[in-house]
């Protein structure tokens, strides 16, 4: 039995959130999770207000165990997104490629948590000063909009920063992940790549064949140069797009080409043109299973590898 203060702080049983992945995290996945003991979490992405009320009450009519939206602030509807949160008094947000400041204090009023991914130190002391709950930390591991760090790097200088709560993410789809986010001061973890491949997640089968085949270099990194960097599985659209970006093509062509490039991967599984973000991790994830069951076993996992550490002391 792992229990941690995010689990008081959440209601949940096991200290496992689960990634706000756009376009796939729906309320039908964070239900899924949430019924099994962990933290779901449905994604805003770029998505109009009206298909997140949607999903909201999806997931309430699916579980009466809470969850969560991660709002994507760079997304045109972060706005409407953030006040529907609010008003929906959902049990906690989560936020990404972004700073909240400004929506804090009204989801405080709301009584929403607020728990936001940090890439960074500073942010860290930020989010730490204006209210937050707990904080993510999610190294450049992770798959999608990525920071500069690593996990290994920033989760104890996050941990260090604050006397919240830490999450740590980037990178984490098994129990030994699990227990050596605790190591480095983590008390709870998020996956995302781990969940693309729950019964529950709804993306094209297609999706969940390519990271269950992922090897250890099956990632990139592209979109630098526009200053925001994204991990995927390297395929034809991300090489292509790197060949582009390292051309000197200008910023309009590159993001006429990324546009819809995800929706093609999660609803069409297609190859040629979707962009299939992923995490490194992928090269460990073998298996599709009920999102319950990566919930436990994540935990039961780590349980003996944190116990065992021990032997290691003289
Ligand atoms: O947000 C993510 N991951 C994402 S968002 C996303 S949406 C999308 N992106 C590309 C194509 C299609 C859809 C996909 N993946 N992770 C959380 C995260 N947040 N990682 C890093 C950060 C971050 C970065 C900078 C958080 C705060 C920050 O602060 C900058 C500032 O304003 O000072």
């Amino acid at each position: 039995m792992i229990e941690t203060e995010i689990c008081s702080l959440l209601g949940i049983k096991y200290p496992v959130l689960q990634g706000g992945m756009a376009w796939i995290a729906d309320g039908k996945l964070a239900a899924a999770v949430s019924n099994g003991g962990g933290f779901g979490i449905i994604a805003a992405g770029n998505a109009e207000p009206d298909y997140i009320r949607e999903q909201i009450h999806i997931a309430r009519s699916l579980t009466d165990k809470p969850f969560g939206l991660n709002i994507m602030l760079m997304s045109p509807h972060a706005d409407a997104v953030a006040a529907l949160a609010a008003e929906e008094k959902l049990a906690a947000v989560t936020t990404g490629a972004g700073n909240p400041s400004k929506y804090m204090q009204m989801w405080k009023d709301a009584g929403v948590k607020v728990i936001p991914v940090v890439a960074s130190v500073a942010m860290a002391k930020l989010m730490t000063r204006l209210g937050a709950s707990a904080l993510i930390a999610e190294g450049g591991e992770s798959g999608g909009h990525v920071g500069e760090l690593t996990t290994m790097v920033l989760v104890p200088l996050v941990c260090d920063a604050t006397e919240l709560p830490v999450i740590a993410a980037g990178g984490i789809a098994d129990g030994r992940a699990v227990a050596a986010s605790f190591m480095l001061g983590a008390c709870g973890v998020q996956m995302g790549t781990r969940f693309l491949c729950a019964e529950e997640c709804s993306v094209h089968p297609v999706y969940k064949e390519k990271i269950l085949k992922a090897g250890d270099l099956c990632t990139m990194v592209t979109g630098k140069r526009l200053g925001h960097p994204v991990r995927s599985l390297r395929t034809k659209f991300p090489r292509a797009y790197a060949q582009l970006e390292y051309s000197g093509a200008p910023d309009e062509e590159l993001d006429k080409l990324a546009g819809g490039a995800l929706r093609r991967a999660v609803v069409e599984g297609d190859t040629e043109n979707g962009c299939f973000l992923s995490g490194q991790i992928a090269a460990r994830v073998d298996r599709i299973q009920p999102a319950a069951e990566i919930v436990r076993e994540v935990i039961e996992e780590a349980e003996p590898v944190l116990k065992g550490a021990a032997k290691w002391v003289k």
